[in-house]
């Protein structure tokens, strides 16, 4: 616990959303195991544990009955809280899920007039958001999905998603809000199919939309992996596209229900090449979307969210460790060399370099008996997060 490195402080960026730490042990099969706490006690608790901000949805601040005075008060307040101890919203969100109204999707309901109430209710949040100063604004389309196929096209899903995505980027721009929108997917959970199901599917759907350069993505660790994908790689795709505009960390165990769990509990390896890509590539918000286990009491959600921040930054260390190391640099060197003969860059096409590269000789048994020693890499991998190197 002693190595100054492993604490966290605000220039690290680290943020939790106002429901992450406030999450109160529910599941689909059982009740709350712990009181809620408010979000003015989140704020002053996360600041003194290093963090640099909280994230929101509309309604984990105001009730999403409550009247224009009440919500007054409950801004003032947590602005308050905000003010006395440094931290920032960086980004917020619109909760389009809970409330039984979209029983059958926001953006993506049958019902247009159930359209419109989630456009309104976005514009609303984005009014809240940007008084908090957020200038990251994230659609998590938790009930854009389908059961019953019989019943919708996905195409009609689509078209009406991407006119919402449309009308709110107008919105933003007419506002001077200065947002950019960041899509988050998930496969399944809770309907049985969440449309635009990974990443790669939000990536293809952004270049469609009329302002694409104002939208990238949020990806979150365990939808991904509850599609069985390799969440470094996606990330890594999302940030050569330059579409990296937010990030939800947390971990998972395998294909299954999305377990929010903290983060670096345990996809150890995976998520160490996804902290050295960040680290080198990303300069956004570090957001924990995660909970802490149900049968934690107050005091462990606060171990929780300190364990979030102190594996992402052994994680760190981790890379440091492993870029600085000379014998894995030797041999990255050795498997990057090829056959060691120098080869110019392919560059833009031309027919004289087709002509050229057709006729060139290339010695296919050669080239296959060049050893890459990706065991010995790995291994030396092994040993920096075993901590025996
Ligand atoms: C919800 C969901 C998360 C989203 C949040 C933003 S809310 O908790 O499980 O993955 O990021 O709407
Ligand atoms: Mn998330
Ligand atoms: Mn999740």
């Amino acid at each position: 616990m002693g190595n100054d490195n492993y604490k966290p402080k605000p220039e690290h960026k680290f943020t939790f959303g106002l429901w992450t730490v406030g999450n109160r042990g529910r599941d689909p099969f059982g009740d709350a195991t712990r009181p809620s706490i408010s979000p003015v006690t989140i704020v002053k608790r996360l600041s003194e544990l290093g963090a640099y901000g909280v994230n929101l949805h509309d309604n984990d601040l105001v009730p999403i009955d409550a009247t224009a005075a009440e919500r007054d008060r409950i801004v003032r307040e947590f602005k308050q809280a905000l003010d006395d101890s440094g931290m920032k919203v960086p980004m917020a969100t619109t909760n389009l899920f809970y409330d039984p109204v979209f029983k059958d999707g926001a953006f993506t309901s049958s019902d247009p007039r159930v359209r419109l109430y989630a456009l309104q209710k976005t514009m609303r949040s984005m009014d809240l958001g940007a008084e908090l100063g957020a200038r990251i604004y994230v659609f998590w389309g938790g009930r854009e999905g389908a059961e019953v196929d019989a019943a919708k096209d996905p195409r009609d899903a689509l078209k009406w998603n991407r006119e919402a995505l449309n009308f709110l980027c107008e919105y933003s721009i007419d506002q001077g809000y200065d947002y950019r929108f960041a899509l988050e997917a998930k496969p399944n959970e809770p309907r049985g199919d969440i449309y635009l199901p990974t990443t790669g599917a939000m990536l293809g759907f952004i270049a469609t939309l009329d302002h694409a350069d104002m939208v990238g993505v949020n990806p979150e660790v365990g939808h991904e992996q509850m599609s069985g994908l390799n969440f470094y790689h996606v990330v890594a795709q999302a940030i050569e596209a330059g579409k990296l505009f937010h990030i939800d960390l947390n971990d998972q165990k395998g294909p299954r229900f999305d377990q929010d769990l903290r983060f670096g509990s345990e996809s150890i390896k995976n998520l160490f090449f996804l902290v050295r890509l960040l680290e080198s590539s990303y300069d956004g918000p570090r957001h924990f979307d995660a909970h802490s286990y149900r049968s934690e009491n107050e005091e462990g959600v606060w171990e929780f969210a300190a364990g979030c921040m102190r594996n992402y930054l052994i994680l760190k260390e981790k890379a440091r460790q492993f870029d600085e190391d000379k014998e894995i640099q030797a041999l990255l060197a050795e498997i990057r060399n090829g056959s060691g003969e120098e080869v110019e860059p392919l560059g833009a096409y031309s027919r004289e370099k087709a002509n050229n590269l057709k006729e060139l000789s290339l010695d296919r048994a050669a080239l296959t008996s060049k050893p890459l020693p990706y065991e010995r890499l790995d291994q030396l991998t092994v040993d920096i997060l075993f901590g025996v190197r």
